[in-house]
């Protein structure tokens, strides 16, 4: 990734992805829970000669029927908010890169519609509303294979995403964020001509390019994130040595520093590093992780990371390093 393409990849692109890949979870619980339950009351009504009906428990049809409703309903807020966290994807351009490509967003067009079919239907059908010309039975359990085809389909598609994001953390500052408001996610553009600079008190401020970043020596350390939600991850950071670029600006042994975000809003654009943590040499400004150029969720172009602070002090996206 070069830093022209940056600025359309800085809405927390993998955040909504670990977002839509669990909404889809719960999205394919709800659907499995309205298409069992819904296929249970289909064949009670129209009891093939294999089916085994007991009489007992008395509640048992009911209760199924009660799941297929909570099932119906609650795929509503949960599919609203899906097409929420994936909407960039729905508008992309070109729509169709290959065929395999229109395959599957024709299943996804299927998933969505069938879905709204079904849910407007079945909720006429509780207020015994017929304003169609197809019979609703026929309508909504034929319907109900093509969704849940089209949902088996998708599944299958985005299993790779969904594998990917189960198991990581949506920060619950994140998901405020992604819930809230998109305007304010702090989208930024990183030109070409992308410039780290170290201001403020010091001997000769700096504004180095990303190319001359990579020039500088490179250390290489393992540090965790560690974020005050509970949960930490040890990567391999690579990249310059915050003390070297202060110290050839000439900044003093005891100043504080602050490092800032490109991000324009944000309670975490900004930290304070003071002397313990710039002066330590396994405090870098990270360019590699893990070997890899940062992602833009990671922080690209260039990172703070430091041994021993929280997670919301490793500021990503630094553009400036101000001395006071
Ligand atoms: N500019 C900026 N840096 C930031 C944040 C942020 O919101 N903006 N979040 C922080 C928090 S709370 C954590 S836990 C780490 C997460 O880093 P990661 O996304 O690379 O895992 O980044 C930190 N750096
Ligand atoms: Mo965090």
């Amino acid at each position: 990734m070069n830093p022209s393409t940056i600025s359309a990849r800085f809405t927390s692109r993998l955040r909504s992805e670990q977002v839509a890949a669990k909404l889809g979870v719960w999205l394919g619980v709800s659907f499995t829970v309205a298409f069992v339950t819904g296929l249970f009351s289909h064949f009670m009504q129209h009891p093939p000669a294999w089916l085994l009906w007991p009489s007992r428990p008395v509640n048992l049809y009911r209760f199924t029927q009660g799941l297929h409703v909570i099932g119906g309903i609650a795929t509503v807020p949960l599919l609203l908010a899906k097409l929420w966290a994936v909407h960039p994807k729905l508008w992309q351009w070109p729509p169709f890169r290959s065929a395999g490509h229109a395959a599957e967003r024709l299943c996804v067009l299927l998933l969505v519609a069938g879905a709204l079919f079904q849910l407007v239907t079945g909720a006429l059908n509780i207020a015994y509303l017929y304003p169609y010309p197809f019979g609703f039975l026929q309508a909504h359990y034929w319907t109900a294979y093509v969704v849940y085809g089209a949902l088996l389909i998708h599944v299958a598609n985005e299993w790779a995403k969904v594998r990917r994001n189960l198991w990581t953390h949506v920060e619950s500052q994140e998901r405020r964020r992604l819930l809230l408001t998109v305007a304010a996610a702090g989208v930024t553009t990183v030109p070409d001509g992308y410039r780290l600079l170290v201001t403020g008190a010091v001997r000769t401020p700096a504004s180095l390019g990303y190319a001359d970043l990579l020039r500088l020596p490179q250390h290489t350390v393992r540090l965790p994130i560690a974020c005050v939600e509970g949960w930490s991850v040890e990567c391999e950071w690579t990249g310059v040595r915050l003390r070297d670029l202060l110290l050839s600006a000439g900044a003093s042994p005891d100043a504080f520093v602050v490092v800032e975000s490109l991000e324009r809003a944000g309670g975490y654009r900004s930290s304070e590093v003071r002397p313990p943590h710039w002066s330590d040499p396994l405090t870098l400004l990270a360019l590699r992780i893990n070997g890899e150029t940062l992602s833009a969720d990671h922080g690209f172009p260039v990172r703070l990371i430091a041994p021993n602070r929280p997670g919301v002090l490793q500021t990503k996206w630094v553009k400036e390093v101000k001395v006071t």
